[in-house]
């Protein structure tokens, strides 16, 4: 919500453990196709227009970030001027759902980013071995996150793409609501100030 621009093309961040899928996830929004890719060096950025749903239309700048040990401390600084977080986790990876949770919650206390609403996406749903997106909305602590924080959960498979086409109309809910709930304190402060 950092400028005038972001009013009418919301600026998405993925962020996740490496090979949580974020790239995957990046081009099946974009191409609406499986992508093969190599692991991100620096970032990817896509804009990208939603073809069908509430957010038909809307054309989102997203970022793709990588999510190596040394590069996670770059979060804060993109999660800055972005309108909301796409959360990728791999759902059949048990032991670093773990590191994910902690790596979620370290974000999401960040004062740079507690008013970015978060959409996890639990991928990998094609994996036998995969959790549901209660499951994983467990592992993670979902709950535990600072109170102020909006938040969802969407089960998806980037490599298939299930899933994927509720993306963009789940995560543009959050950001009306977030954007919803600054105007009301706005106003309320306004009121008070005048009263
Ligand atoms: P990253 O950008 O988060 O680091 P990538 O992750 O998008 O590069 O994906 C990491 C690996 O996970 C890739 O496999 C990719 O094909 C795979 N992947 C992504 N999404 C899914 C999914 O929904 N289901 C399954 N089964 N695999 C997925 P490789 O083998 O190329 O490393
Ligand atoms: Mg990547």
């Amino acid at each position: 919500m950092g400028n005038g621009l972001s009013r009418d093309n919301p600026r998405l961040v993925i962020l996740g453990l490496d090979s949580a899928g974020k790239s995957t996830v990046l081009y099946r929004l974009k191409f609406d196709q499986y992508v093969d890719n190599v692991p991100t060096v620096g970032f990817n950025l896509e804009k990208i227009r939603s073809s069908a749903g509430r957010s038909k239309g809307t054309v989102f700048q997203v970022w793709d970030v990588g999510g190596q040990e040394k590069t996670r401390s770059l979060w804060k600084s993109y999660s800055r001027s972005a309108d909301g977080v796409l959360f990728v986790v791999d759902s059949a990876d048990e032991e670093r759902l773990e590191e994910a949770r902690m790596e979620l919650h370290r974000f999401a206390n960040l004062k740079e980013s507690l008013a970015v609403p978060i959409m996890v996406l639990a991928n990998k749903q094609d994996l036998p071995s995969a959790l549901s997106a209660d499951q994983v909305g467990e592992k993670l602590n979902l709950n535990r996150l600072p109170q102020s924080k909006i938040c969802d959960i969407l089960e998806i498979c980037a490599v298939t793409g299930d899933g994927l086409e509720s993306v963009f109309d789940g995560i543009l809910e959050l950001v009306t609501k977030r954007r919803r709930q600054l105007k009301q304190k706005k106003d309320k402060s306004f009121t008070t100030l005048f009263r």
